[in-house]
């Protein structure tokens, strides 16, 4: 089996990707471990930029977008028990999108099937080789080879694709708290995301539809899931929520629980030979400043220009460029992320200067006008180069 790129994995990086090739006439065969109803149904992002709605658009897959996406203007901080409005959209003429990850890749996956695309699910893939372009997967219970001009790794962070890197030098850091994340039936309880700061740890009102609430906790990272009734997960929200003003948090059926941990980590290079990586296979942020998914949507749309560039012109210039191009933008939104993250969150090992550090600091970015025009610029995200 032969084709121009081979992509390994069928998330939003890999169909995006995919999607974006055939749009310029390039072939690409998709390989997804799992199946197609697993990959449509785990719960993640729900924050897109401005930057990721338009080349969703521009590719043609922003159609429900367009008709089901919620348009946002700015966000809450919350501390003290006082809310404070930062306008993203009057501080950087940007605006950002509430639309679920799950509804994107849904949205892919119909797309590139619509349009004859090879994704295939529950194949698995065992080993990339970046010399000879030769990817060996399991399917139907046998061992396959596919063999293409280029592969993508966009096989996410537990991905086989990182470890064809030789000489891959890795960055990490690891907080010492995890986020307990629900969805519930229940109408939001605010217009804009909340992101609260509490001496009993973080937390996070989110969306996903005009009736289904989004949050999220800050808990330990070995929070045992089963430690948390529904009541228990509304009481604690509505005590790191609470204003004295009478603002209250409406509770509802919770549908889905998940406790996720929380990681900064990049690997460099992205790119060895023919392999490159994209998405979360090559860095993770911790979800705070809302870039996990943006970030693999830029990798690929960034991919997908270079190896437009090699098909039609022979120029490798591009994809040359592609991993220092990806890594500064990564950079950028994990410092943000980590910035984020720390502002917000209580660390159960900070001590009492730390923690009126950290409030000085909240209310400096609430406070200067500066201050708030970089959270907007970065939480907007930075144009593509
Ligand atoms: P994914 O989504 O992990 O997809 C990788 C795919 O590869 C498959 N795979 C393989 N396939 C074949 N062979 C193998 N050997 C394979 N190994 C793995 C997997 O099954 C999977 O389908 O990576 P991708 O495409 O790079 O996308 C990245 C995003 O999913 C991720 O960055 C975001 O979800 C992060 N994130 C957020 N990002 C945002 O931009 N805004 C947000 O508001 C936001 N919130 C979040 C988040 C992530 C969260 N969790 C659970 C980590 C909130 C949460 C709670
Ligand atoms: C979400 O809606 O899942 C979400 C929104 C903003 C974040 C993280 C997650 O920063």
């Amino acid at each position: 089996m032969r084709t121009q790129v081979a992509i390994v994995g069928g998330g939003p990086a890999g169909l995006l990707l995919s999607h974006l090739l055939h749009r310029q006439g390039v072939a690409s065969v998709v390989l997804e471990s799992r199946d197609r109803a697993y990959v449509e149904r785990r719960q993640r992002a729900g924050m897109l930029e401005q930057g990721t709605t338009d080349v969703l658009r521009e590719s043609g897959a922003g159609e429900r977008l367009d008709r089901e996406g919620l348009v946002h203007h700015g966000i809450e901080l919350r501390f003290g028990g006082e809310g404070h409005r930062i306008p993203i959209t009057d501080l950087t003429g940007r605006t950002v999108t509430v639309y679920a990850q799950t509804e994107i890749v849904k949205d892919l996956a119909a797309l590139r099937l619509a349009d004859g695309g090879d994704v295939r699910y529950e194949a698995e893939v065992l080993a990339v080789d970046p010399s000879t372009g030769t990817v060996t997967f399991r399917q139907d219970g046998a061992a396959h080879e596919l063999t293409a001009d280029y592969i993508a790794g966009c096989d996410g962070f537990h991905g086989v694709s990182r470890r064809a890197v030789p000489d891959v030098r890795t960055f990490a850091r690891d907080y010492p708290f995890a986020w307990l994340g629900v969805l519930a039936d229940v109408a939001p309880s605010t217009d804009e995301l909340i992101y609260a700061h509490h001496e009993r740890g973080f937390a996070l009102h989110s969306l996903r539809s005009p009736s289904v609430s989004r949050l999220y906790l800050q808990v330990a990272p070995d929070e045992d899931l089963a430690a948390w009734s529904d009541a228990r997960i509304w009481d604690e929200l509505a005590v790191r929520f609470g204003t004295p003003d009478g603002w209250e948090l409406t509770p509802g059926p919770i549908t889905d629980r998940s406790v996720t941990p929380m990681r900064s980590f990049v690997a460099e290079p992205m790119r060895h030979d023919r392999l490159f990586l994209a998405g979360d296979s090559a860095h993770i942020v911790p979800p705070t400043g809302a870039k996990g998914l943006n970030l693999a949507v830029s990798d690929v749309t960034i991919l997908a220009r270079a190896l437009t560039e090699r098909y039609a012109s022979g120029s490798e210039a591009l994809l040359d460029a592609y991993s220092a191009t990806c890594l500064s933008r990564v950079w950028r939104a994990e410092h943000f992320s980590y910035w984020m993250t720390t502002l917000l969150h209580a660390d159960p090992e900070s001590d009492a200067f730390a923690r009126r550090l950290q409030r000085a600091h909240l209310e400096y970015v609430a406070g200067s006008a500066p201050a708030m025009a970089s959270l907007a610029e970065n939480y907007a995200g930075l144009p593509l180069k």
